[in-house]
Order: C-alpha cells, then structure tokens, then sequence
C-alpha cells in the first residue's frame, strides 16, 4: 500500500506508522487519517505485527485537525461528513497503540495521543487543547480523556485556557508514560512496543480491552466483563503454556492461540 501523508514501516514486531505532512506540521485532514486508520488495520491484521507505535516529527506529534479544512464548516457538514467515524476506527483496533510524541500534540494531535494505550515522550513534547482560541471546544474526546487523565483542575485550565502542559508536567499528571531525551523517544517506544509484542498475543489483547472497558462502564459492569475475559484466557493453548512453563521453570512459547 502506498500513503501520501504517513509512512510506514516494521521494526521487529512492532509497527510503526509515522504522520508525515511536516509543512502542515501533521494536521491531521481526511486524508491523513484515512490512511493512518487503514494503516492501522493492516497492522492489527499482520500476524507478524504485535503492537503498533505512531509517530510524528521531533518538532510535531500533530498540531491538531486541520484547521484550514474546518474554517467553512457548519453544524450540518461537520455532522455529515463522517470525519468523526474515521476517529472511531480507533476503537476497533484491537492490539495495543504506543504513541510517541515530540513537539506539538495540540487539539486533535492531543486526542490523537490520548485515544492511543500509552504515550512515550520526547522532552520537548507540549500537550494542549488549545481549541479554544479559535471559538470551539475539543471534540474527539479532549474534554473527557483529558480530564480522566489529569483531573478536573488541570484539565479546565487546558481546555477553558489553553494552557499547555510540558512533558514533564504530563508525566506528572499522569498523562504519559515515560519520557526521554528527543534523541532516543522513539527508539524505546518502539522497544517498549516489542516488549509487549512479544508476550501472550490473546493475553494482551484481552488486557487493552479490559482496561480501556473503565473508560466505558461503571466499575460492577466492568469487573463482570473483567471476570469474563479471565476465564476465557483458559480456553487458548498460550495460558496452558504459560502456567506450564512456570511450573516447569522454563520460558514459555507463546504461539497466539
Ligand atoms: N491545521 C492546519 N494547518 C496548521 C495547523 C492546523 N491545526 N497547525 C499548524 N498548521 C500549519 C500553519 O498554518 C503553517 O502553514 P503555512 O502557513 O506555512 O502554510 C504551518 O503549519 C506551520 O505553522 P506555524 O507557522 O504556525 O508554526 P509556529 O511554529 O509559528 O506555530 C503552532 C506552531 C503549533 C503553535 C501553531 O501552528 C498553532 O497554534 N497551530 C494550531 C494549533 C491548534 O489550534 N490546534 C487545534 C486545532 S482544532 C473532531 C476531530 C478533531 C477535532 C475536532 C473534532 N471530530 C471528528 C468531531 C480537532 C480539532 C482541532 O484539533
């Protein structure tokens, strides 16, 4: 598949996919997510692929939707246009997404980061949701995710008045996960994504969905779901090689099934 706007590419067993419109430093415009959710399908569906990382440049992770091709927008188009049922692929993507950023993550780059599992960031790295300044308010889940991340008090500062947040603020609101030097960011994201890939290929699944279900349930209707994707490890080949191995002090060999 060839992409006008992201590059892709594998680095052991993960797969990265890097925004790519540096002169619009990432905005994110149709077309640039189409290819960015199709991308990320190929990935999920890629037997050879366990965890994905998307990037951007060290000056810009993405500095948000593309602003140009909003201006004229009304209600109805904005409803219409199924921009936002391109943001819900997301959703559907079932191994883990690693996001790592460097530079702007702004408005829908932010969300972008925040709809990923984790974050890993670069030292530059600034977190906004700066929708403010232009007469709106975020609408890809900005409002909600950051706030379930950082708490009210940061999060209405964000969101009410722009404010910013460093990577280091990020990391300690809770925000991020690690973050390094600009010039390895993206070297241990993509070691970090390895890592996981490298483990229980059904396990891992299972554990995204599980603990992305507290973003959606109320916490009984999540421990039953919880419960429920338990037990259904003990139907695959991998739990039985996993408490095997351990019993038998060995490493395991995990085989996705
Ligand atoms: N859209 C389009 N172009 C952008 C852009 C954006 N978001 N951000 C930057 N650019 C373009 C600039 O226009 C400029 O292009 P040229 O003028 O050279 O053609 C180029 O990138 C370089 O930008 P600057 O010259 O401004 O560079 P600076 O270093 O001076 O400033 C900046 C960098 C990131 C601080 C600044 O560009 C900036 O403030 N950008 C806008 C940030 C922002 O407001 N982001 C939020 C956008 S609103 C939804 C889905 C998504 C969303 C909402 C709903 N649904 C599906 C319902 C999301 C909304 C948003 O993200």
């Amino acid at each position: 598949m060839t992409y006008e706007n992201i590059l892709t590419r594998v680095e052991g067993r993960a797969g990265i996919v890097t925004l790519n419109r540096p002169k619009a430093l990432n905005a994110l415009n149709r077309e640039l997510m189409t290819e960015l959710m199709d991308a990320l399908a190929a990935f999920d569906g890629d037997p050879a692929v366990g965890c994905m990382v998307v990037t951007g440049s060290e000056r810009a992770f993405a500095a948000g939707a593309d602003i140009k091709e909003m201006a004229t927008a009304t209600p109805t188009t904005m409803m219409t246009n199924s921009f936002i049922d391109l943001w819900d692929r997301l959703r559907g993507v079932g191994k883990p997404i690693i996001a790592a950023v460097s530079g702007f993550a702004l408005g829908g780059g932010c969300e972008l980061a925040m709809a990923c599992d984790m974050i890993v960031a670069s030292e530059t790295a600034q977190f906004g949701q700066p929708e403010i300044n232009l007469g709106v308010i975020p609408g890809a889940g900005g409002t909600q995710r950051m706030t379930l991340a950082v708490g009210k008090a940061v999060a209405m500062e964000m969101v009410l008045n722009a404010r910013y947040l460093s990577a280091a603020e990020a990391l300690q609101h809770g925000l991020v996960n690690r973050v390094y030097p600009v010039e390895v960011y993206l070297e241990e994201a993509i070691r970090l994504a390895n890592e996981i890939a490298g483990r229980a290929p059904v396990a891992v699944r299972l554990a995204k969905e599980a603990v992305n279900a507290v973003f959606e349930m109320p916490l009984r209707a999540g421990l039953d779901h919880e419960r429920r994707l338990f037990y259904l490890l003990f139907g695959t080949a991998d739990q039985k090689e996993g408490m095997e191995a351990f019993v038998n002090k060995r490493r395991p060999t995990w085989t996705g099934s």
